[in-house]
């Protein structure tokens, strides 16, 4: 279990003064000029050492996708967007960081910022959070007040504005290309990459998009050293992050923990166990709407981390999971997110406008038990013809949890089909 003194975020452990005044007796914006001071090249360094990957789902190594932007301007701003769309099923982490601990978030923007040559910063918040904007906006002010942005930030001799701008609940727009069409102020439909951000991302400007978490824990790296942070979790997955846990839990809670605890661990120690007690458990679906779903037994032993996940088949994501008790109807369940992927698909391309319609129709048929057994390998070659096959990652997005479900649940599918047939759905369903 992760230490009080090793936790980043001072919600989780009580002390959650939001003011400036409260951050800075936490230490935050202690000696933040010096930590700039060190250079580009240094703080680069250092977050690359770190280990640190990105929280927002995809797990790229962030001091790398830093390394991208160019060291010298060309003629171009440079532009750090933070990706605080968060709008993923059951992840609401980094609410909690702008809620409670928005100086964590600006601090960390305006190192990275000036690590990767952007006096410009923009946070893009999803539309529903109206109170993470607020908080979030009196915490800019207050920065802007006491000169920590602005001319000359934090006297670190670097200008640095930062901006919030507010979605409208589409939730596309957290794909990053999809976000940087919606700051232009355009319709939020992804583009197509490469090209990638750092080489034309707003306005056609080098970019870097951030998760909110991810730029949040980089102050606190640079105070306390790249190997304290790397000194949580396994290799390759490293560091203290954020987890949530929702569902058929009795303390559903967001909770800063090192990498690769075990997700039971997290469930019972943090989550207060699964309702009815572990033996009652059925499914989680670890990180994510498009990470597939886990058994019981798969869970017993998984670790809460990239490679942890991988090894199951499944991912990591944001760390945010769903646990499910026996009295799901996991059918059910996975098709509610096939219908979450079709009502957001942005329909530019085919196979994911299409697809998601086709997928979702075939599970609403599953879940009746009206399909014959022959369409669910049918619906895995659906599945099959999307994944990989459009301009951004919602239509994986959307194959995977039904990949999941066929892989793991395989059996259940089948006899909802074969007792609908004999008449006993209406049986299995009582017992
Ligand atoms: C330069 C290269 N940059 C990759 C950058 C790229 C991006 C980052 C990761 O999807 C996933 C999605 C959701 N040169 C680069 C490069 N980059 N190669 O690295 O890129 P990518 O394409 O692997 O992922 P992505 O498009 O960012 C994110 C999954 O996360 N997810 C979470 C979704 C929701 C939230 C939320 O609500 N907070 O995050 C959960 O599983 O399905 O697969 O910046 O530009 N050669
Ligand atoms: Fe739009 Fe879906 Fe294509 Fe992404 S995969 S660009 S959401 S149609």
């Amino acid at each position: 279990m992760l230490k009080d003194q090793d936790r980043i975020f001072t919600n989780l452990y009580g002390m959650g003064d939001r003011s400036l005044k409260g951050a800075m007796a936490r230490g935050c914006w202690d000696g933040t000029g010096d930590l700039i001071a060190r250079g580009r090249d240094k703080i680069i360094e250092q977050v690359k050492a770190s280990g640190l990957r990105g929280r927002g789902g995809a797990g790229f190594p962030t001091g790398l996708k830093w390394s991208f932007m160019p060291k010298e301007s060309d003629g171009r701003p440079s532009y750090l967007v933070i990706n605080a769309d968060e709008s993923e099923p059951a992840t609401c982490k980094d609410r909690e960081i702008m809620r409670h601990d928005p100086h964590t978030l600006i601090e960390g923007a305006l190192i990275a910022g000036f690590a990767m040559n952007a006096h410009t910063c923009y946070i893009y918040l999803r539309g529903e959070y109206v109170r993470e904007r607020e908080s979030l906006q009196a915490a800019i002010d207050a920065c802007y007040d006491a000169g920590l942005l602005g001319r000359n930030a934090a006297k670190s001799g670097w200008d640095f504005d930062l901006f919030l701008s507010h979605g409208a609940g589409a939730y596309i727009c957290g794909e990053e290309t999809a976000l940087l069409e919606s700051l232009e102020g355009k319709k939020g439909m992804p583009r197509m990459k490469p090209p990638f951000p750092a080489g034309a991302g707003l306005y056609g400007c080098p970019t870097t998009v951030n998760n909110v978490e991810s730029i949040a824990v980089v102050p606190e790296i640079l105070r306390r050293g790249a190997e304290w942070f790397a000194s949580f979790g396994r290799p390759n997955n490293a560091g203290t992050k954020l987890f949530g846990l929702t569902g058929h839990i009795n303390n559903p809670c967001v909770v800063e923990e090192g990498m690769s605890i075990t997700m039971r661990e997290l469930i019972e120690h943090h989550g207060g166990g699964v309702r009815g007690g572990w033996d009652n458990l059925k499914a989680v679906i670890p990180g994510g709407a498009s990470c597939p779903v886990l058994t019981a037994e798969q869970c017993e032993t998984a670790i809460m981390d990239y490679d942890g996940m991988r090894e199951l088949k499944s991912s990591f994501g944001t760390g945010c999971m769903i646990v499910m008790d026996q009295s799901t109807d996991i059918i059910k369940a996975i098709w509610r997110l096939s219908a979450f992927f079709k009502h957001e698909s942005c329909g530019q391309c085919t196979p994911c406008r299409e697809g998601t319609g086709w997928m979702m129709r075939v599970m609403e048929r599953l879940v009746t038990g009206d399909a014959e057994v022959e369409e669910i390998d049918m619906l895995l070659d659906v599945t099959k013809q999307v994944e990989g096959h459009t301009i951004c990652a919602l239509g994986d997005a959307a194959a995977w949890p039904i990949q999941g479900l066929i892989r793991n649940f395989r059996g259940e599918i089948e006899d909802r089909l074969k007792a609908k047939k004999t008449g006993r759905l209406g049986a299995l369903a009582a017992e």
